[in-house]
Order: C-alpha cells, then sequence, then structure tokens
C-alpha cells in the first residue's frame, strides 16, 4: 500500500476535524517520535498497542507520533505502524491523531489508512464527562519566537502545498536540514523559552471555557494546578517516548475513576 498525496485534495492543515463525540475511556499519547532509527521505542509503541491500547475505547495521539512525517506518500517505513493503528480502529476503538511540530503533513491519505480522525489543534473535547482542551502545545510555547515562525510557515496550507508538490528525496533533504538547525538552535536556547508560557495557557483555559488542558511537545510530563481567578484548572503533560534512550522513557495518561493518570514506563 503506497499511500500518495493528491495536490487536489485540502493540504493537511485544511484535512482536520473540530468537533468530536465525547471520550468515554481514552488512553493519550504523544511525542513517541517513532523512526526506524529507533527500534525499542518502536518495539513499545507495538506493544503499547497490543497491550495498553485495547484497555481503552479511544487512542488520541496529540502530535508527534513520528521522529518526522513529509508527506503521506513518503511513508513505506510507516506500514507497521498505519497497520497497527489500522487494526485499532477496525477493532472497536476510535484513533484519533493531532499535528504535531514534527508531523504537520500528516494528512488525508493516512487517516484513510489508518481509520483515525485528524484533530484540530487546539481542540475541546468532553473527555470523560469534563470538557477539555487538547492541543500539541507547541503553540503555547510562546517565548521561542524563532519556532513560532517556524510553526507559522510549517502550518501555512500554502507552504504544505508547495512542499508537498516536490521531490520526496527533496522533502527528505529539507527535513533532515532543518531537523539539524533545530537541534543546534535548541542547544542555544534557555530551557524555559522551550516550555509553554503560562500566561499563555491560562489564556487558552479562559477562552476555551474549561479547566483541563492535556498536551505534549514539551517531553516535561507533570500535573500542574493553576489557580484561574480562584477556580482551580488542570494541566497534564505527556511524557515523550525514547526506549533507545540511555534513561529509558515513555507512558501515557488514561484515567481511573474518572480521574486523569499518568503511566511512566522505563522498558
Ligand atoms: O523538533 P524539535 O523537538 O527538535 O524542536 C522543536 C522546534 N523545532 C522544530 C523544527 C523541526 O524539528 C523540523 C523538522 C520537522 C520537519 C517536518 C516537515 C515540515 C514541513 C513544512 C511544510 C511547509 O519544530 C524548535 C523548538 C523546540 O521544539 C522546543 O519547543 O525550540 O524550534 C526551533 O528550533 C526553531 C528553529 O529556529 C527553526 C528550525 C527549522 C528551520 C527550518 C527552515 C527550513 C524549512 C524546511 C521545511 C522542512
Ligand atoms: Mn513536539
Amino acid at each position: 500500500m503506497n499511500l500518495s498525496f493528491k495536490l487536489t485534495e485540502p493540504p493537511p492543515a485544511l484535512a482536520v476535524t473540530q468537533l468530536i463525540e465525547p471520550l468515554i475511556d481514552p488512553v493519550f499519547i504523544s511525542d513517541l517520535h517513532l523512526a526506524l532509527e529507533r527500534p525499542a521505542t518502536l518495539q513499545r509503541f507495538f506493544r503499547f498497542m497490543q497491550v495498553d491500547a485495547p484497555r481503552h475505547l479511544e487512542l488520541v495521539i496529540l502530535g508527534d507520533l513520528f521522529e518526522f512525517w513529509i508527506g503521506d506518500d513518503a511513508a513505506p517505513a510507516a506500514k507497521p505502524v498505519i497497520d497497527a493503528l489500522a487494526a485499532a480502529s477496525k477493532g472497536k476503538q476510535r484513533v484519533f491523531v493531532m499535528h504535531g511540530n514534527r508531523d504537520p503533513l500528516i494528512g488525508h491519505d493516512f487517516a484513510r489508512a489508518t481509520g483515525a480522525t485528524l484533530l484540530a489543534d487546539p481542540i475541546i473535547a468532553d473527555v470523560v464527562g469534563t470538557e477539555t482542551l487538547l492541543s500539541h502545545g507547541d503553540a503555547w510555547c510562546t517565548n521561542d519566537l524563532a519556532y513560532q515562525q517556524f510553526r507559522a510557515m510549517a502550518r501555512n496550507p500554502e507552504s504544505q502545498r508547495g512542499f508537498l508538490g516536490k521531490s520526496v528525496d527533496e522533502r527528505i533533504a529539507m527535513a533532515k536540514g532543518a531537523r539539524m538547525l533545530s537541534d543546534t538552535a535548541k542547544s542555544n536556547k534557555a530551557m524555559d523559552i522551550m516550555d509553554v508560557t503560562p500566561e499563555t495557557v491560562v489564556a487558552a483555559l479562559s477562552d476555551a471555557g474549561v479547566r483541563r488542558i492535556i498536551h505534549g511537545h514539551t517531553h516535561r510530563p507533570a500535573a500542574h494546578v493553576i489557580d484561574l481567578d480562584g477556580v482551580t484548572a488542570e494541566r497534564w503533560v505527556l511524557p515523550d517516548w525514547d526506549l533507545d534512550d540511555a534513561e529509558p522513557r515513555g507512558g501515557y495518561l488514561d484515567f481511573v475513576d474518572g480521574r486523569p493518570r499518568l503511566v511512566l514506563f522505563d522498558d
């Protein structure tokens, strides 16, 4: 199965769903950065899809599923991942995928092949009975001006159309170049610049009229309590996965007795 990208279809930035049915018993993951070069992480994903995910009615992937994604037509190596998600959606699960900064080009063909629903970022959803704001989280790193400039380009439908019109080889070369630029840029950035800014999170909660946020991107898994003028809100940050690292890490967020629970694993 070779996925393709038809320039006649709306680019990935416009292929997203703004409204979804309530999530009854979801499991959330993000920032797996799946790649052939990370075999232990890939294997843990397949084990997660066989053991952990099937315990839930919905699988919600909040961005950066892949190390990078340069178009649905450039994904032959991703077939086992696509097949695992397709098996989940063919079963009783609903599968949702949100774009991350590494995979803003996940598009229609990926959604068709996996049976996944592409989510807008951010999106408000009823999560186990509580209205919740879901996001990859990168848009809230507003002190990182260089990144926000990159993000505006990478999420722009016309830029996406132009990029997807290039050859696969050219796109791979550009993505690898961007990865190197990014790693270099990050090495010169203060850590706090690469985190969400509190005032942006408060504004997002207030604008959405909700008291819970779930996001990824920052690789700083935690549960934060936020005081919204006397009203308590929660910000849950999902763990990134790297089981190929010297300090293996990964995990997910699910719900026990209606309350969010962060599950971290190291194997
Ligand atoms: O990604 P990560 O975790 O290392 O750091 C991110 C921010 N960097 C990025 C850049 C990506 O890593 C680039 C690779 C993905 C390419 C996918 C295809 C894109 C298609 C575009 C279609 C139009 O996201 C980093 C943040 C960090 O998170 C923490 O929040 O700081 O941001 C930067 O480092 C910004 C840099 O200054 C800009 C680096 C990229 C410049 C690329 C220009 C050429 C564009 C070519 C398009 C591939
Ligand atoms: Mn990210």
